[in-house]
């Protein structure tokens, strides 16, 4: 690979015309032949972009970048989940807002901490209005981030939490019910978000067939994150990449 460097993500892809595709890579779900095996897949399915990240990590990030770095000539986005995975080894950053939660540490007290690192290194960062949507039993980022999940069928809290977000200057808005929740945020959720900001759209957690993609799509979804499934049906995403920019 050449290693290709991207500059202005947010611009040239995120708010581009039509659906797009990401796979979020967990550094703790790969040994080195799966990790390998998810990106030639994905790369072929010509996916719009990697993410990495995880809201816990028993392994270091680098070296999982790295690996993507030397495999894909795709872009690689960072979703951190705290400050130990920030890394100048990417084309840029999800500066998350948690604002489904009430944890200042996930609002600001990181950002301080992070936003001379980013300064420095230039990358670009997009900042996103992070939405933790409840659908099942509690999931890793909820525990994690010390804060509740905004309930699944609460959709007028949901539209109001991203009209906020928007007008805080949120550039994405990311609806995620959490790595390998039990059910996918809810499509009359999507629907109404969407209807109600003018900034992309982005939705995950819980992803795992056409039907869901569909879903979510149709529900007015710009951009869907895959995850967990494709660590037990990695060649799904040939499919699942179809499906998405075929709309
Ligand atoms: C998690 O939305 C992502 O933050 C992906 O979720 O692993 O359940 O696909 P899954």
């Amino acid at each position: 690979m050449t290693n290709q460097t991207y500059s202005n993500i947010y611009n040239k892809i995120i708010i581009k015309p039509g659906k797009k595709i990401s796979v979020l890579i967990d550094p703790d779900k790969h040994h080195e032949g799966s990790l390998l095996h998810l990106i030639e897949m994905a790369t072929r399915a010509g996916i719009d972009f990697f993410m990495v990240g995880s809201s816990i990590l028993l392994k270091p990030i680098n070296k999982t970048i790295k690996k993507i770095r030397e495999n894909t000539d795709l872009p690689l986005v960072l979703f951190p989940g705290n400050l130990l995975q920030l890394s100048d080894h990417v084309d840029a950053i999800l500066l998350l807002s948690l604002i489904s939660g009430r944890n200042p540490e996930l609002l600001i007290g990181n950002h301080v901490i992070a936003a001379p690192f980013i300064k420095m290194t230039g990358i670009e960062t997009i900042p996103t209005g992070y939405m933790i949507i409840g659908t099942g039993r509690k999931t890793s980022v909820e525990y994690i981030s010390n804060t509740s999940a905004l309930p699944g069928e609460k959709t007028d809290i949901a539209v109001a939490t991203a009209i906020a977000g928007e007008l805080l200057g949120q550039k994405l808005i990311y609806l995620d019910a959490g790595s390998g929740a039990l059910h996918p945020v809810p499509g009359q959720l999507i629907s109404r978000v969407k209807e109600n900001i003018g900034v992309p759209l982005m939705v995950g957690g819980g992803i795992r067939n056409e039907d869901q993609i569909i879903t979510a799509c149709n529900s007015g979804a710009d951009l869907i994150v895959l995850g967990n499934i494709l660590e037990e049906k990695t060649e799904k995403i040939i499919e699942f990449s179809k499906i998405v920019h075929g709309y």
